[in-house]
């Protein structure tokens, strides 16, 4: 697996107890752009997800201990960085993303200069209906995040997700490491990059199970809540100690 040219780009693809989906979803990203790696990276599962994304030709990247998404995702931006690629474009292992919208989403990375783009489900024709909770989950964050983004995000809850070089260095060293979507926007934002959304596909789940389930909705509204706070108050803070200089640390 090597970083060739300007353009370089790595798919990755967390993956926890997939076997049922992982499969596919790897055949199709080959599919559909062909010739760019796709490193799943694999958090202990406990099934066949390993053999499976192996055998329909993905590089494996095997967590020696579970690490939950955030840190399962940020392993990945790692190895990214290190191996000196320029765009990562994560998908989920679980089928939900569309391979067929990863150009679109390479095209506008590569494009707009911004440093984040994300496969929105609210962008396209008809959109996609979340679940109750999920839904008001998502509408909630809109409005709390309006005023820290400067600009609204339709779908801040989206994995689909491609990021840029200078995002890359950022999340290489600074991740969250539970539930990240929200707070790597807030993240990223405090260092003034910005971001895009392009219209995207996510399907219903087939196989295996959400990690968001009605239950625990409440605490990760609560968690969600709490890291984007101490984002905004770790970088404002950071900001008034040091006016002028860039922060691109952790
Ligand atoms: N590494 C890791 N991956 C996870 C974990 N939970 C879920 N995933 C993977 O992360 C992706 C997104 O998780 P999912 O539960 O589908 O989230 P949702 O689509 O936002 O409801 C899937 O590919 C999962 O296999 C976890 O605890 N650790
Ligand atoms: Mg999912």
């Amino acid at each position: 697996m090597r970083a060739t040219g300007p353009d370089s780009l790595l798919i990755i693809v967390p993956a926890l107890n997939e076997e049922g989906a992982i499969g596919g979803v790897v055949r199709s990203i080959h599919q559909e752009v062909p010739g760019v790696p796709v490193l799943v990276i694999d958090d202990c599962s406990r099934d066949d997800t390993v053999a499976r994304a192996r055998a329909a030709g993905a590089e494996i990247l095997p967590l020696p201990h579970h690490l939950g998404l955030g840190g399962c995702v940020q392993a990945g931006y790692k190895l990214a960085f290190e191996l000196g690629f320029q765009y990562v474009i994560r998908v989920d292992g679980d089928g939900q993303h569309d391979a067929r919208d990863i150009p679109s989403v390479f095209q506008k990375l590569r494009s707009s200069g911004c440093d984040m783009v994300i496969g929105s489900r609210f962008l396209g024709a008809d959109g996609w209906p979340t679940g109750l909770v999920r839904g008001l989950g998502i509408r909630f964050f809109r409005l709390v995040l309006r005023p820290i983004l400067g600009k609204q995000v339709r779908d801040p809850t989206s994995g689909f997700v491609g990021v840029n070089h200078r995002a890359l260095a950022v999340f290489s060293r600074s991740f969250p490491l539970e539930y990240p979507e929200i707070e790597a926007l807030v993240v990223l934002q405090r260092r003034r990059f910005r971001f895009a959304e392009v219209p995207s596909t996510i399907r219903p789940r087939l196989t295996g199970r959400s990690t968001i389930t009605a239950v625990k909705s409440l605490y990760y509204i609560l968690h969600v809540l709490l890291g984007v706070f101490v984002n905004v108050l770790k970088f404002d803070g950071r900001l008034r100690r040091r006016p002028g200089q860039s922060d691109t640390g952790g």
